[in-house]
């Protein structure tokens, strides 16, 4: 299974979440959403497997359900795969555990990390944070939409632009070549996760056609 492009990615988060990660995945589903990664800081291991196997279930036959940073959770559930950051397990460790079947994707914040990346073999990058953002601390500085084009230019694997993703600023996000795009507070501090998320997919659409 490999990584469709042309999405919204949904990336669970706990903390920001309104009515919890299992309504906020349910209501991403509902509007089409493809791709789930769950990501979660808080919970005990115990906690997470339990959710992640919930989370896997409900994503069966309707999305990719990709794990964030642990991989002893993404085995315990069979997930699709895993998404990783330049600090945590190395690449080559992840694909010698998890194989060639499942997909790893990878955080790189610049055109080197981008190459290397592909060279090594990841299916997909997370090319972040595009603007500045507090969801995530260390996030680092941001590397501006002109980062896609640079990256896009080279670099052959799926882009899913991450960081201070909204609805006014994801149609530049779209033109500049990213192919999914994530946009964790702008839905998850929302009331309505269903229409956030349908309103993502429909204005990422309308800018892929241009
Ligand atoms: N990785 C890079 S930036 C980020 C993560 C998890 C947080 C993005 O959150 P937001 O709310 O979409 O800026
Ligand atoms: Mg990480």
């Amino acid at each position: 299974m490999k990584l469709n492009e042309d999405e919204y990615y949904l990336i669970t988060d706990s903390k920001l979440s309104k009515k919890g990660t299992l309504s906020d995945v349910e209501n991403a589903l509902k509007a089409g959403c493809k791709i789930i990664q769950y990501r979660e800081k808080n919970k005990s291991t115990k906690d997470m497997i339990k959710e992640a196997k919930e989370l896997k279930k409900k994503c069966e036959g309707k999305a990719i359900f990709l794990v964030n940073d642990r991989i002893d959770v993404a085995l315990a559930v069979n997930s699709n795969g895993i998404h990783i950051g330049q600090d945590d397990i190395p690449f080559e460790i992840a694909r010698k555990i998890l194989g060639n079947e499942k997909i790893i994707g990878l955080t790189v914040h610049n055109l080197e990390e981008a190459v290397k990346a592909e060279k090594i073999g990841a299916d997909y990058i997370g090319l972040s944070p595009i603007f500045d953002t507090n969801t995530k601390k260390d996030a680092g500085i941001a590397c501006g939409v002109e980062m896609i084009k640079k990256v896009r230019e080279i670099v052959n694997l799926p882009i899913v632009a991450i960081g201070g993703i909204d609805k006014e600023n994801v149609n530049e996000v779209i033109k500049m070549g990213a192919d999914s795009v994530v946009a964790i507070s702008a839905v998850l501090c929302s009331d309505d996760v269903y229409k956030e998320v349908s309103d993502f997919i429909r204005i990422i659409k309308e800018n892929k056609l241009k």
